[in-house]
This record gives C-alpha cells, structure tokens and sequence, in this order.
C-alpha cells in the first residue's frame, strides 16, 4: 500500500460534508471538482446551484496561481486567478479543516512569490550500471521508469502529482540532468513517453521538463556537430522543440547539464554557456518555454597538488562574467552553495553577481550529503535560512524561481525514511512563500499526515535535526568527508587525495580551506561588500562557515569561546547524544500503523549507530593530528 501522505481521506473531511459550486474551465479546475466529490462533498460545476451552498470556488479574478480566501455570512469563498489558483485555494482550504467554515475572516490575498517551483527528478531510464534506476535517489526505483522503459501503470505519477499541487508546486523535470544514451531519446523518438506523463501532471497544474544533452544534435540528428552557431545545429533544435509542442502543447522547457561532470557542451566547440543556453532558449522562445542552464560547472579532474585551483571559484569565474547575455527564456539554475548542497556552505556568490540574468537557486531534497533518508534530517530550516539571507528569495523571485532534486521513488512511504516526507512537503510551501516559519509548515504536514497530536513530538525530533547533523559530521564548514562514491557514512580523507576538489586540508597544526584574498585562493572577493569582508576576516567570519574560508590552527579560538578543535570534540558528542534523544523521542511515540512506527524506530537505531560512526572517526582523526586531548576527557579511539 502506497503511502498517503500528507493527503489522506481524514485530511478532506471538513470538504466531504459541504456543498460547494465551482465555476471555471481547464483540467485543474476539473481536478477540484474531481476531488471534492472523492471526499464526498456535494458539488456544482458550472451551474446555477439548487440549493445554497457553503464552498463557492470561482476562477478569473486577480493573478495567475493567485487566490483570495474569505469566509462571509457562513460561506467560504476561493476566488481565483486561473485554474491552477483554484487549485491552491483548495488545498489551503484543506489545510484549515474546520476552520475554513468557522468564524467569518479575510478576505485573505494569496500568491506564489516564486513563479516557477519545480521539481528535478534524478531518474535514468535505463538502470545506469553505477547510479542505478535513480542517480542519487533513496526511495527505491523510479514512478516514472523501469529499466528501459516507461511504466505500465503511472497512477503512482498522477498521486505524486496530487501531492505536489496540495504543496503548490508546478513543474516537474522527469529525468536525470546526466543523459544517458536511453534518456537522450526522450527528445525525439520516445517524446511519447513524455507525453503520456505530461498527461498525469496536466490536471493538477504542473508542467513537464525534460533534461537534455546538448550533443543531441550529433548523437540523435546525425550531424556532424553540435557548434551552437552552426545554422544546422540551429534549425536541428527549431525542429526537435517545435515536434515537442506538437505533442506537448504545454510543455515547460529543459533542463541542461552542460561541460560539467563529463556531460557535452558548448566549450568543445570555443562557445560559453551563453552561446549554448541562447541556442535552446531560441529555439523554445516561439512556444513559450524555458531553458533552465545549470551553473553547477567546475573541474573535477584537478591534481590535488594543485592549491592553485578552487571549486568554490569555478561557477561564478565561469557565469558572472556572462551576466546580461542570456536570453530572457535562458534560466541560470544555481546551487545555492558554492560547492555541492552540503549541509553547510556560504549562499553561492553566483546568486548576487547577476543582476541582468534570470537566476533560479537550486536546492536538493533527495539527501546525498544529510542522510540518505536513513537520517531524519528536517532541511526547512536550512532553505529558509538561505533563502533570507541578504535578498537570495528575493532574486530567486524576480528571476525565475526555486528547483529542487525530488527525494521521490516508488517506495510505498515515497521517501524511504517516512519522515523525509516532510522536506518534500517543505519544499513546495517554502517555495511558494520563503517567508514561512519552517516549524509551522511542520506543524501543517503533522496535522495533515498524522491528524492532531503528533506535533509535539515531531518538533521535538526534526526541529533541530539539520543542525544535529551538522554537528555530528563535517566541521564549521568545511564538507565533505564522507565516503567517496555513494557519499554514506564518515571518511575523513576520502576525497583528500581525489581529482574532485574537495578538500579540508588537515595536517597536524590545523584544518581548513584559506579561501582569502589575502593568503588564499581570493574567492571571498567573489562576493560583494560587506560580506567579502565579513568572510575575509577570521574575526568576522560567522564560526559556522569558518573552515570553509580559513586555515586555522586547531588552537583558534571560536567566537563561542571553545577552540576549533575542542569545538569539534564537543559538537560530535552533542551531536550523537542528540541523535540518542530522537530515538528515545520517538519510543514513547503512539501511532495506529505500527508497522511505520517500526520503520521509523530502525531507522533511527541506523542514524544513532552512523552519528556514533561519525563523532569517534571525527574526534580521532582530530585527536591524532592534533594530539591534543578532549578537555573533558571523553573516549577518542
Ligand atoms: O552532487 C553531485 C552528485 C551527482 C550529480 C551532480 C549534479 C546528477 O553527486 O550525482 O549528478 O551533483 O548536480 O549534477
């Protein structure tokens, strides 16, 4: 059985027992109607009501995705601005209950401050023989695809859908940014199968992505190259995008990885990024999509002797320069950190240094680096902090808007570990507004997916739970020291020696990357005033980032007053304590389905016994260099 969600029938009860009349036209709008009948509510579509009822849900007044919710003289009113509006004004009626048809309030005006809120899926088509069904994914195998081919049953893809939309996302990228041989063929001879998924998204307001490779044109049209100023390459992608709305007259746009991790692009050819994301953006501009162009674009093959060359540098050494030169359809998508969604890193400086460019900021909630869903790791906190720092939501709003990795597969829960869920559901709200409180938006997934009661206990397990791992793994910072490969569990030195640009530098004096203008690589004057400065300076730079722009000696004091390395001591005991306390938390958990329970319960025996597996591989790793002792004299090995 196929989890719910946050959308069991329990979650529409209050919309089962009214009378509601909807007025409007297109599929979301038939989707609402579809919904509240399926809850058992008595509707009206398009017609003059028999009797008075207490829901009315009218489309055509105010802004696209906008609604206005009222409730006067005992009835509720949606009025929104199209259909996908009505949408979200239905799921935020869902979300009150009750109280959507108590008191009188509002009106209430609501609008996405993102425009695009999208989803990138991981998938292949093809089991790739590294990666698997899904590149990165910890929820089983695809909703979309199965070894090769598309699934028989998508009726898992129109739940999936039905979920997002009670999130208020509305866009979906069906697969993996790395296009594989199999994956490339969607474009063309396999557009049927993107069809037929962009058909189960349609009724619930999102449009469908695909990823594509940018040598489509010699891999799949047979020319000799894909130069984007070649006029055959040009009108190879004309013809390719214009065959697409054919089918998918509603189709979004694409998605590339371009020249980064070994994926084609335009540097073969002496071309930028601008020459390559103008050339699709071109091409989709006449049927109104997109080209969102990924920034993640560095060297990963460098010679670790090398101090010379700095990953943090590369996206913006490679896009800032080209602000002002991408198309108004060319989409730059940033990760938000400047090497690769750790748990911790500085806002990338890519985001402030493009003000001519559309930028959407990309975020990852498939947990490569906090977890895997084995750890319970609640990642709201962490969008939201970044996404309020010094106006990110702010350019992510008036450019295009906020993508993330999908932490979807076809597990019955969705997300492997149950609780992960709640990041997916985090995801579409904080998109839909950054200024959420991520402990409310907890409280409203608590609410819907659990009924009342189990908010208490949750907040007490996921609140602080980003933060928790934090603590337990890489220090202040500096990231990465995980397992090569798969990126599970602790290895301290696991990438130190790699041609992948992730280093922390450690010798037995101190740890630490000196990204400085002064002694270092020069990336904190990537950013702007005052925070060059502020990173610049090891009296300024918050304790948090420390190691990710400075060298220190393990002696350093802290603006916490501990020392670097006796902080490291004490936040991995923290940090596996915490974890103990999860566990404990949830023991004294009630939940009708015991069989959840039980899965939370050993997952969370996993995520004490890898916190463990982190604090001592840390703490000794430290202690050895250093040979400095714990100075409460705690067990390191
Ligand atoms: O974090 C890295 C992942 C790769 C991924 C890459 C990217 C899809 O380890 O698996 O490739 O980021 O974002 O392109």
């Amino acid at each position: 059985m196929v989890s719910a969600a946050w959308l069991p029938p329990e979650a529409l009860r209050a919309i089962g027992s009214r009378r509601a009349v909807v007025r409007g036209e297109g599929p979301p709008v038939e989707t609402v109607v579809r919904e509240i009948a399926a809850a058992g509510g008595h509707v009206t579509f398009n017609e003059t009501p028999t009797a008075p009822a207490d829901f009315y849900l009218d489309s055509g007044y105010g802004s696209p995705e906008g609604f206005t919710l009222q409730r006067s003289d005992g009835v509720t009113y949606v009025r929104a601005g199209d259909g996908n509006g009505l949408l979200y004004g239905f799921f935020e009626v869902v979300r009150r209950g009750e109280a959507a048809f108590g008191a009188d309030f509002g009106p209430e005006e609501h609008r996405p401050v993102m425009r695009r809120r999208m989803l990138d899926h991981w998938d292949n088509v093809a089991v790739h023989p590294v990666m698997g069904q899904v590149e990165r994914g910890y929820s089983g195998g695809s909703i979309f695809w199965d070894n090769g081919k598309l699934r028989d049953d998508l009726d898992r893809v129109s739940a999936y859908a039905r979920l997002l939309a009670a999130t208020g996302i509305n866009a979906v990228a069906i697969n993996n940014v790395n296009v594989h041989a199999a994956e490339a063929r969607l474009l063309t001879d396999r557009l049927d199968d993107v069809a037929t998924i962009a058909d189960r998204f349609r009724p619930y307001g999102i449009r469908t992505h695909l990823s594509v490779s940018f040598a489509s044109p010699v891999t799949l049209g047979g020319l000799p190259t894909a130069d984007p100023v070649d006029p055959a390459v040009v009108s190879w992608w004309e013809r390719a995008v214009a065959a697409v709305y054919d089918r998918i007259p509603d189709f979004g746009g694409f998605v590339v990885k371009a020249d980064s991790e070994g994926q084609p692009g335009p540097f073969a050819y002496g071309r930028d990024h601008a020459d390559g994301a103008n050339l699709l953006a071109d091409a989709l501009a006449p049927h109104g999509g997109v080209v969102h162009w990924r920034a993640f674009v560095y060297n990963h093959r460098q010679d670790w002797r090398d101090r010379s060359t700095d990953r943090a540098r590369a996206a913006f050494d490679h896009f800032a320069p080209l602000d002002g030169r991408f198309r108004d359809n060319a989409v730059v998508q940033v990760k938000y950190g400047p090497i690769d969604f750790q748990p911790r890193e500085p806002v990338s400086p890519v985001i402030l240094a493009m003000p001519n460019t559309r930028l959407a900021v990309e975020f990852q909630v498939t947990q490569e680096y906090t977890g895997q869903q084995k750890h319970a790791c609640y990642l709201a906190p962490q969008w939201s902090e970044l996404l309020n720092w010094n106006g990110v939501a702010d350019i992510a709003a008036t450019g295009d808007g906020v993508v993330a990795v999908s932490n979807v597969g076809d597990d019955p829960q969705w997300t492997g570990h149950p609780l992960a869920q709640a990041n997916l559901y985090a995801f579409g709200r904080l998109a839909w507004n950054p200024a959420l409180d991520p402990a409310a938006i907890l409280d409203e997934w608590a609410d819907l997916t659990f009924g009342p009661g189990l908010r208490e206990p949750l907040h007490d397990i996921l609140d602080d739970s980003w933060r928790t791992y934090e603590s337990y793994t890489a220090p202040l910072g500096v990231g990465f020291m995980v397992q090569p490969g798969h990126h599970y569990g602790p290895s301290v030195d696991g990438y130190e020696y790699t041609p992948w640009g992730t280093y922390h530098f450690a010798d037995r004096d101190g740890v630490g990357v000196d990204r400085t203008v002064a002694t270092g690589t020069g990336f904190t004057a990537q950013y702007p005033q005052p925070w060059c400065d502020v990173y610049e300076s090891v009296a300024t730079c918050p304790d948090e980032l420390l190691l990710f722009f400075h060298h220190v000696p393990y002696t350093h004091v802290l603006h916490s007053g501990a020392t670097v390395v006796q902080h490291i001591y004490d936040s991995h005991f923290a940090g596996a304590e915490a974890a103990e306390r999860m566990r404990t938390r949830w023991h004294d958990v009630t939940l009708p389905d015991a069989a959840l329970h039980a899965k939370v319960s050993d997952l969370l025996d996993e995520q004490v016994r890898s916190a463990r597996e982190w604090r001592d591989q840390i703490n000794t790793y430290f202690y050895r260099k250093s040979g400095v002792p714990d100075a409460h004299g705690r067990r390191i090995y």
